[in-house]
């Protein structure tokens, strides 16, 4: 009996592990699972995210079984058991769709704190299903003001009436603190933080993060940006500490113009809440409120933006956040409550790092002092390292260039003293690195160090910062001065993306400049992954928009003056459509589309028979102005006219992609109406510039935004091309111009005369810079130079990004990479090979994945090698002499599965290419 049982169980187990074995044969095998899930604007795993209605994106892998993706499915949970099968928050359900980027999320509304789990999974082109994606998570931080507890605290340090520079009044930096007992241990615990100012956190001594400047430089008066920490391993069971420090940055601090809007009488202060869940589940949360204690009597003594910091080591309070410390000569915080209109909302962007160190390359000592020359033009903080006499001050001094002498020219930083000093409190080494300030520089002079020891270069560290985000393409080629430039453009970004899209770092100003970011926006899109970013700052945008559409010069708006300029606030309209392009996400539209809406209004508000009258910084900078003023010779009217045009047909655009036909009529019947007034009042019959100075940057507006009839457009071209040879092929063109030569001489067929333009050596080009030394892109094509020194002019900055918008162009045509639709899902891949270039190459991550596009030349030999990423096919045209045969991987070319031969032009081979990697020869001339 026993003996026969035994052996039916074991038959039964071979049995059942036979059956197992043949139906997992049967089961087809799954492809690998999809990769880089991210959420809504490109966000990894967010903790205190901002958006409870995300969206999901995907990448598929690279396999040569997946070329599309055919149908997908996402499931969500409140835990990671019940996924995938039980998802509780949503399941999409398999969706027959090749969409792999940007689902919207419609299931169970998400709240506060809530932490989601996901993963998903894709089917191919043959319906063949992967696995499930590794599960992915978010965390939404604090959404609503109602979910605080916490009150605003701080000193009230304008009492003081300490008044800086241009007389505005000093806050001086606060420390606040708060003990707490726990009687029982913490499983898990979140800081949810802010403050009106900068705040750097620690608990128990130990700092909460890397981040700096947080929260920020957002619309005060409207918004505030929270931020979310996990500190669970910062806290102990027992005495605890929070000490937070504070000083005025952008919200109580010096603004250009004086005071900010939102008042900088206002002392900086903290909104601080922890919350705990603690072994036995209960909750526990310290707020800030008015037991907490503060001073101001600690080292910081000063801190300011535009002006530096001034640390005292004397005042150093070793220990204050710690437990046992005595605070009894602190004093009671100020308490406020949270303001009804002020909305506290999660920031929606990564948070100001510091991203990349470098080490000075030169350094020359004279007596006392010692130049430290970091060989690049950069953003951020020194770190120093020396040796000090007690008693000393070490003052910290910075320079984007020395003058011919070796000097310092620090003139251009106008009223920004931009100077840190630090007081030594006893001999030996110090270390020191601002906190609550950043510089612009390349050069730092150091002195009132221990003149005894021999100053070496690693005294200093120069730590790049900024707005914490990957690259995300790369450009290189044959020639060195392009990818000087490329890199140029590349720092500019690093050193204008510091929270909030400046026009520059260094000097009193450093603001949100529309025009500016108007104009550098598409490039920064390739070069970073700056979706958020922009995202975020647009957000900004909308909320300083006015009431009658006007978009404010700069945002957050510093000034107040309540009137746009166009070709400034008609970032409102381009950038929204960029990100689209780029993207193919539709969110970014709707999103603005009410701004875009609103700032035509402003534009039609400003019009008489749709001739604009708007003010405007114009063609701001054009080199050699007949009217020797910055905002050159390009009519005004014509310019805003223009721009009125222009941003009806992207908001007629915008409707169209939304659905929204009867505004897509409405927006296209205004920019036809518009056009066809710019076109009566500006242009002759002959397609000349008529009544007002004709200038390259007039024809460029004409063309690039399409406004003239048909029959002008010849001529109005054959008019542009004998204003540059006037001009010797050299460009005369401000911030609004310079951004259109490219696009409008290719799209006229003139790429030989972009390419004459853009490796120009002399007076005014983008090489004339990088031959006088810039390691940035400057502010004026001629900022300096080494026969006549400095532009004379205050208003001089050597990093400037608004001229790198030469780089959208350097991708998309010298490398070739262009999107057909939105997003990429139809890549075009088109170099244009030109001398003096052999070489070039670019890669961009797409929402799709890597594209790249490499070609080099040898005499008559062409080579392109580009990758096509999944879930997206691309139009690649191989330049060639197509009398002669093409190569595809090292064979002579036939279509095959994944290439066509879709048309054989004069001067190339035109192919529609499946996702893949491909080297393609051809012989050229
Ligand atoms: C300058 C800024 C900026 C420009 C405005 C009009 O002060 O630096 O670049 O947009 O003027």
């Amino acid at each position: 009996m026993f003996k026969k049982s035994y052996f039916n169980c074991v038959s039964v187990i071979f049995m059942t592990l036979m059956l197992l074995n043949l139906t997992a044969c049967k089961q087809p095998n799954r492809l690998e699972q999809p990769e880089q899930l991210t959420v809504s604007e490109g966000f990894r795993n967010p903790l205190g995210f901002y958006d409870a209605t995300p969206t999901f994106s995907w990448k598929l892998p690279i396999n040569k079984d997946i070329i599309n993706q055919s149908a997908y499915r996402i499931v969500v949970a409140s835990r990671e058991d019940l996924l995938p099968n039980n998802a509780d928050l949503w399941d999409s359900g398999k969706r027959e769709s090749n969409q792999s980027a940007w689902i919207k999320y419609t299931g169970e509304s998400l709240k506060s704190r809530q932490k989601v789990y996901w993963q998903v999974q894709f089917w191919n082109q043959s319906n063949q299903g992967s696995e499930w994606s590794a599960v992915n998570h978010f965390e939404l931080g604090l959404l609503q003001n109602k979910d605080w507890n916490a009150k605003w605290i701080g000193l009230n340090t304008a009492k003081d009436s300490i008044r800086g520079r241009e007389n505005v009044l000093i806050h001086r930096p606060q420390y606040l603190r708060k003990e707490f007992e726990l009687l029982d241990q913490v499983i898990d615990a979140r800081l949810y933080i802010t403050a009106k100012g900068v705040f750097d956190v620690s608990i128990n001594g130990k700092n909460v993060s890397d981040d700096v400047m947080s929260p920020g430089f957002t619309t005060y008066d409207q918004r505030i940006e929270t931020l979310t920490y996990d500190v669970t391993k910062l806290i102990r069971s027992g005495e605890n500490t929070i000490g937070v420090e504070v000083a005025s940055g952008w919200h109580s601090g010096r603004l250009l113009w004086g005071t900010t809007p939102w008042d900088n009488t206002i002392s900086p202060q903290v909104l601080a809440q922890l919350e705990m869940t603690m072994n036995d589940g209960a909750k526990v949360s310290v707020v800030s409120d008015e037991t907490w204690k503060g001073t101001t009597n600690g080292p910081l003594q000063f801190a300011e933006i535009y002006d530096g910091e001034i640390y005292n080591a004397n005042f150093e309070i070793p220990h204050w956040v710690t437990y046992h410390f005595d605070d009894k000569d602190w004093v009671n915080v100020e308490v406020s409550d949270l303001d009804d209109d002020v909305a506290l909302e999660p920031k929606r962007h990564t948070t100001v790092k510091g991203m990349i160190e470098l080490s000075p390359e030169k350094i020359t000592q004279t007596d006392s002092t010692t130049i430290f020359d970091l060989e690049q033009n950069m953003v951020g903080v020194p770190r120093v390292q020396v040796p000090m006499r007690k008693g000393d001050t070490l003052k910290i001094r910075f320079a984007e260039m020395l003058a011919p002498d070796g000097t310092f020219y620090t003139k251009n930083y106008r009223s920004a003293h931009s100077t840190d000093y630090y007081i030594a409190s006893k001999d030996g080494d110090i270390e020191y690195t601002p906190k609550f300030t950043f510089h612009g520089f390349r050069f730092v002079e150091l002195s009132g160090y221990d003149t005894s020891k021999k100053p070496v270069k690693n005294w200093l560290t120069g730590i790049v910062q900024y707005s914490d985000f990957e690259n995300n393409g790369t450009f290189t080629s044959s020639h060195e001065k392009l990818n000087q430039l490329q890199s140029n453009i590349v720092w500019g970004l690093r050193g204008n993306f510091l929270d909030i899209p400046t026009d520059c770092p260094q000097r009193d100003e450093r603001l949100g400049w529309t025009g500016d970011a108007q104009v550098f926006g598409p490039t920064s899109m390739f070069n970073a992954d700056v979706y958020k970013f922009w995202a975020s700052w647009l957000q900004s945008v909308r909320e300083a928009q006015l009431e009658d559409g006007a978009i404010p010069w700069t945002v957050p708006d510093t000034r107040g003056n309540k009137i746009g300029s166009s070709g400034w606030g008609d970032v409102a309209t381009i950038i929204p459509w960029k990100i689209y392009r780029r993207t193919g996400d539709i969110g970014v539209l709707e999103d603005n589309y009410e701004m875009m809406k609103n700032w035509v209004a402003y534009h039609q508000k400003k019009s008489n028979n749709h001739i604009s009258n708007m003010m405007s910084f114009s063609d701001w900078l054009q080199p050699y102005p007949e009217s020797k003023k910055n905002t050159g010779d390009t009519s005004r009217n014509l310019i805003g006219t223009a721009f009125f045009a222009h941003s009806a047909q992207l908001t007629a655009q915008a409707a169209q992609v939304l659905g929204k036909t009867d505004e897509q009529a409405k927006y296209e019947a205004l920019y036809q109406t518009v056009a066809k007034a710019f076109d009566n009042k500006f242009f002759d019959e002959t397609g000349k510039v008529k009544d007002v100075t004709e200038t390259q940057t007039s024809y460029l507006l004409a063309l690039a935004f399409e406004l003239l009839p048909e029959h002008k457009v010849k001529n109005a071209q054959t008019n542009l091309l004998r204003k540059l040879k006037e001009a010797d092929y050299h460009l005369r063109t401000g911030f609004l111009g310079t951004p259109l030569l490219s696009k409008v001489l290719d799209d006229m067929g003139e790429v030989d005369v972009v390419y004459k333009l853009l490796f120009n050596e002399t007076y005014p080009s983008w090489f004339y810079s990088i031959n006088q030394g810039a390691t940035t892109v400057w502010e004026r094509w001629n900022s300096y130079s080494k026969t006549d020194g400095y532009n004379t002019m205050s208003m001089n900055s050597l990093n400037h990004y608004a001229y790198g918008a030469i780089g959208e162009w350097m991708y998309e045509r010298i490398a070739g990479i262009a999107p057909l639709e939105a997003g990429y899902k139809i890549i075009k891949i088109a170099p244009q090979v030109r001398q003096p270039l052999n070489a070039a190459a670019a890669s961009l991550n797409t929402p799709y994945g890597k594209v790249s596009s490499s070609w080099k030349i040898k005499g008559n030999q062409f080579q392109l090698d580009i990758t096509v990423p999944p879930n997206t096919i691309a139009v690649v045209l191989v330049p060639a002499n197509t009398d002669q045969e093409l190569i595809l991987d090292g064979i002579t070319f036939s279509d095959t599965n994944s290439v066509l031969l879709k048309n054989t032009r004069k001067d190339a081979f035109e192919l529609e290419v499946q996702p893949g990697s491909y080297s393609f020869q051809s012989v050229v001339k």
